[in-house]
């Protein structure tokens, strides 16, 4: 009986070390985002919804579904008036490139149906240039795109994920802008299945049926 306490103690020690080792190497792994609430845990801090040219729009704190966490936006389209896909756009304020720098702009979205999307970086002064611009078809299944480009100059931007010519609804999440290259975050699929929480009761129980 003693024996047997003693074995599952060792056992629970042992895996609670081999969790601890395995997150903090997907922690260190991990870019810095520089967007601001990118994965909607916040709900809508921080993001704006450009509307122009009569277009109409609403972005609402999706609670039931996530890549990343446990909500997401979904941002629902009523009107497409405008001519141009920035003319419905979902974007964040405050952010800065450096010239010479490589950056990865990146997000991860599913539509009700296939729809058209853009994806870029503008500039948010003269000559609003934009970076990096890729057009994308959205699916109807949660899906990751990115950009990546070298500034040329330093500036002040709004990173931009334009939703315009297609009134078709659009669900996004964990939104990223880092520097260099593209890079997957690994664990994703296991941060939106089980949360870290839930492993430890599960570890036990496990051990308790030794
Ligand atoms: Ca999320």
């Amino acid at each position: 009986m003693r024996k047997s306490f003693i074995y599952q103690l060792v056992m629970l020690m042992f895996l609670m070390s081999f969790f601890m080792v395995t997150g903090q190497e997907s922690l260190s792994a991990q870019v810095e985002n520089l967007i601001r609430n990118g994965d909607f845990e916040d709900g809508l801090l921080d993001w704006e919804l450009r509307l122009s040219e009569g277009a109409s729009a609403e972005m609402k704190e999706e609670r039931r579904d996530s890549v990343k966490g446990q909500r997401c936006v979904f941002i629902e389209i009523n009107v497409v008036a405008g001519t141009s896909a920035w003319h419905l756009a979902l974007y964040q304020e405050g952010h800065q490139i450096e010239q010479d720098t490589t950056y990865t702009f990146s997000c991860w979205a599913k539509a009700e149906e296939l729809r058209p999307a853009s994806i870029y970086i503008e500039q948010a002064a003269d000559p609003w240039d934009e970076y990096g611009r890729t057009e994308i078809q959205v699916e109807e299944e949660w899906q990751e795109y990115w950009t990546t480009f070298t500034a040329s100059v330093a500036s002040p931007v709004w990173p931009r994920i334009a939703l315009g010519m297609s009134d078709v609804n659009i669900w996004v999440d964990n939104v990223r802008l880092y520097e260099g290259d593209y890079e997957e975050e690994e664990d994703l699929a296991r941060d939106s299945a089980v949360t870290p929480s839930d492993k430890l009761p599960i570890t036990w129980a496990g051990i308790k049926e030794l």
